[in-house]
């Protein structure tokens, strides 16, 4: 378009803008092109980052002539878009995915060679983008790389955040944070848009006013800050597909006071700039001042506010019929963080558009679906009526106007309960009130999806009850899934060419061709191959471990990994009594230690900063391990590790080295997980409860491979029904009573029986998450696992099932079930 409304006359100005030569020679012309003209430097004068950077550069290079043309074609097209709106998405690093996407590894690699370049070296340079928490950040970067892979327009949205997910250390077992200021060396992978920047309102009050005889009511707001675009390239896997993903920064409208920097000012000076930019700085801010939940709140409508204002003016035709949206975009809501999307566009379409209420209502129920990605209440945004109605008091009328219909809508159709009204209500009265943005979604959304089959079949009979008996159709499950590119194809390069070399390349894009594999589980040959991969992934993670300054891994321990978010539900803890437990049983002679296994306990995990309880289970955990990894008596049995700062990065190397997965969270708690999938994928073995989507691992993978134990979801029910009293439990079990009484006697703590009191009295008179109720199974599941992996051949035949029979899991058939399901768009050719 640019170049017809510039009337150029050069004929490269017209002509296609085409990629460099898909050659060695090619890609070296081009690398050291961009690192004398982009960079500035000569090869002989560049260090590593420079060579990185201007790496990054080539390949974008290759990938920028698909990008235009799928660009323009979205405009011009007729297929439908789906927009992610997402306040996270934890990418991890991009080089080696877009490498393999546009099939540039080899090409690049023989280039920088000949440069002199080891293409190692600068893969180490590169710092991850850590714009999100855990799974729902890590879920969102598999559906977009899914999307582009199976041709499906896309605009992934969300904000670009200067700093990421904090970076952690630990002081003396404990967790420290540390900003994450992933942006600091260049950010060569996006591209900033400021001419194509939204101004975003915040505040102030609403009037009505006369238009042509309609009265209509107008938001008068009090401040703007803008939204500047960064885009991203998602390429697709071999399929020459680019899509974006659009991350929104905040800028101060009027960044810079000079009148007051003049009079010497100059913090007041930059007060609005300050202010602004504090939007887009932080993911997650704390929110327990209000100032950090009014933060938050700001966060949200920013970015949701500029995507669909970006999405109706930048990527819909100019002359486009609004009425006609719903056949050109639907808005997946991922979790409540952009739920104030909602009244947005309703704001949009009946303000400015100028539809009429009903008209409106009917387009904003098709163009958003909303997956619910928790089952914990705690999890399930509400904001306070005070804070919205200050921050965005013409949204605040909206939901009130929804909710008026909606209350309306439950009154014809089950009389006047008000118990039930007071139930459904987007509205909550107590303990304030509130605006409830799940059931906003609910009541807005074509379709309300969770994450599992029985988180799917929680949110129906628990948590969003009454809404599902009302629209029972609208409720809809869809599992997560995630992808193979990344987490099979590049974090384990070894078991990829093994798997490619048994059933052909295909596997990459339809990952249920892995079924194949399950034939060859009975092949010793192949066995022995496959075991020999698993043991050079563990010592290539020992090799990374201790570059980190860890302690290598010992040969043949059995790797049993925890790596998730700290939370309670997930239950750390647990994990922990099992290692006390088999510790003092060693020293204290109760266990034969000829029949335990030598095995490697790694945690990988952050606890959100102001979770007081996580904290110390993480001080907890490097305490004992610190203790058993020293402690000669056990030497050989047992180690602890826990790498600080867990991420993408180091889950690359973590996942296709494990053996044993730890899937341990009480039932009816994890909503889905995504690392349980990671790990199958990778041949590890499950040890795990009925919860999330472990249920559906374990039908796929068979019982025979796969180590359940613990509580079903009504058990837990039960239990909470008859009274559950921890303390009984730890009368009972005498291996739970030795374990806790380790703990509290300070024998982990120096002999200070104070520093984990307040965790053994929350295990013994409150224990939220029943660990102490399922210890006794999670230990006796422990010894079946120790005695399956002593049978060595058995084990790898089990590990070989799980990758053959975890091909459900690609998020290319969670975005199937997507379209399917609730979307409804089409692949574009
Ligand atoms: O806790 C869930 C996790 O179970 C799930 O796998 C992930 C992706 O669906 O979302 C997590 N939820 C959140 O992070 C917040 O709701």
């Amino acid at each position: 378009e640019n170049t017809a409304e510039l009337r150029p006359t050069h004929p490269l100005a017209i002509a296609p803008v085409v990629a460099p030569a898909a050659s060695v020679d090619g890609f070296a012309k081009q690398f050291l092109q961009n690192l004398n003209f982009d960079q500035g430097v000569t090869l002989s004068n560049s260090d590593v980052n420079d060579q990185y950077l201007a790496l990054a550069y080539t390949v974008r290079d290759y990938l920028m002539a698909r990008w235009f043309d799928d660009r323009a074609q979205q405009k011009a097209q007729q297929n439908k878009t789906v927009c992610y709106l997402s306040a996270e998405y934890l990418l991890g690093r991009q080089l080696d995915n877009n490498l393999l996407a546009a099939r540039l590894t080899d090409i690049a690699t023989e280039a920088l060679a000949q440069c002199g370049i080891d293409i190692d070296d600068l893969r180490q340079v590169e710092i991850e983008p850590g714009l999100g928490n855990g799974g729902l950040g890590r879920l969102a970067a598999c559906f977009i790389d899914s999307l582009a892979t199976m041709s499906i327009p896309t605009i992934g949205y969300g904000i670009r955040y200067e700093y990421g997910i904090f970076r952690q250390a630990f002081n003396e077992g404990q967790q420290v944070e540390q900003p994450d200021a992933w942006l600091r060396m260049g950010s060569p992978w996006d591209f900033a848009h400021p001419e194509a920047a939204q101004t975003i309102s915040f505040a102030g009050t609403t009037e009505t006013y006369d238009d042509e005889g309609v009265e209509r009511t107008r938001w008068v707001p009090e401040w703007n800050v803008l939204a500047v675009p960064y885009n991203m390239m998602v390429p697709g896997y071999h399929n020459g597909r680019v899509n974006t993903l659009r991350l929104w920064r905040a800028v101060a409208t009027n960044a810079f006071d000079l009148h007051t920097f003049n009079s010497g000012d100059y913090v007041e000076s930059v007060r609005a700039q300050t202010f602004a930019e504090n939007i887009s700085k932080v993911l997650y801010p704390e929110d327990s001042t209000p100032q950090g939940k009014e933060l938050r709140l700001q966060q949200q409508y920013f970015f949701v506010a500029a995507s669909i204002a970006d999405f109706i003016e930048n990527v819909l035709p100019d002359d486009f019929d609004i009425e006609k949206l719903p056949e050109r975009v639907i808005f997946q809501l991922n979790d409540t963080h952009p739920v104030i999307g909602v009244p947005e566009l309703m704001r949009v379409l009946v303000d400015e558009k100028k539809l009429e209420w009903d008209a409106a209502w009917a387009i904003t129920q098709k163009c958003f679906a909303y997956t619910c990605h928790t089952l914990l209440p705690e999890a399930l945004e509400v904001w306070s009526v005070d804070l919205l109605g200050h921050l965005l008091p013409r949204h605040l009328e909206i939901i009130y106007r929804i909710n008026d219909e909606f209350l309306l809508e439950v009154r014809e159709r089950f009389g006047d309960d008000e118990m039930l009204i007071r139930n459904m209500s987007i509205i909550g009265e107590h303990p304030s009130r509130s605006v409830r943005m799940a059931y906003l979604a609910t009541v807005a959304g074509s379709k309300v999806n969770g994450v599992a089959e029985l988180h799917s079949q929680l949110l129906r009979d628990n948590v969003l009850k009454d809404f599902a008996t009302m629209w029972p159709d609208k409720f809809t499950n869809v599992t997560n899934g995630v992808t193979p590119r990344r987490f099979l194809r590049l974090a384990n390069p070894d078991l990829s060419s093994l798997i490619t070399e048994a059933l052909g390349a295909g596997w990459t894009v339809d990952l249920e061709r892995l079924r194949g594999l399950e034939a060859l589980a009975d092949d010793a040959d192949f066995r022995e191959r496959f075991a020999a991969v698993k043991a050079s992934n563990k010592r290539r993670l020992s090799s990374v471990l201790e570059a980190r300054g860890e302690a290598p891994l010992d040969d043949g321990h059995m790797l049993d990994v925890m790596i998730k978010r700290l939370h309670e539900y997930k239950r750390q803890t647990l994990k922990v009594l099992h290692i006390v437990s088999t510790y003092e049983g060693i020293v204290s002679g109760r266990l034969d230690v000829d029949e335990v296994q030598a095995r490697t306990f790694l945690f990988g995990a952050k606890a959100a900063p102001g979770y007081g309880m996580a904290k110390r289970i993480i001080h907890l955990i490097n305490a004992v391990g610190e203790v058993v990894s020293a402690d000669e008596r056990v030497k050989g049995k047992l180690k602890v590790v826990y790498p600080a700062n867990y991420n993408v990065t180091l889950a690359e190397r973590i996942i296709p080295a494990a053996d044993l997965s730890e899937q341990i969270s009480l039932a009816g708690k994890e909503a889905s997980g995504t690392g349980n999938m990671k790990l199958a994928l990778n041949g590890a073995l499950t040890i795990g409860t009925d919860d999330g989507a472990n249920v559906e691992i374990r039908k796929l993978v068979g019982d025979d491979n796969f180590f359940l134990f613990g509580m079903s979801e009504p058990e837990v029910e039960e239990l909470w029904a008859e009274g559950y009293r921890p303390a009984d439990f730890y009368q009972k079990d005498e291996r739970l009573r030795s374990a806790i009484d380790l703990i509290a006697s300070g024998a982990f703590s120096g002999g200070d029986r104070t520093v984990f009191e307040p965790l053994v009295s929350n295990l013994l008179y409150e224990d939220r998450f029943m660990a102490l109720a399922d210890f006794s199974t999670y230990l006796d599941a422990q010894d079946r696992v120790d005695a399956a992996y002593a049978d060595q051949d058995g084990w790898v035949r089990s590990a070989i099932l799980n990758v053959a029979r975890s091909g459900y899991f690609s998020s290319d058939r969670a975005m199937r079930d997507y379209l399917d399901r609730i979307w409804h768009a089409t692949p574009v050719s």
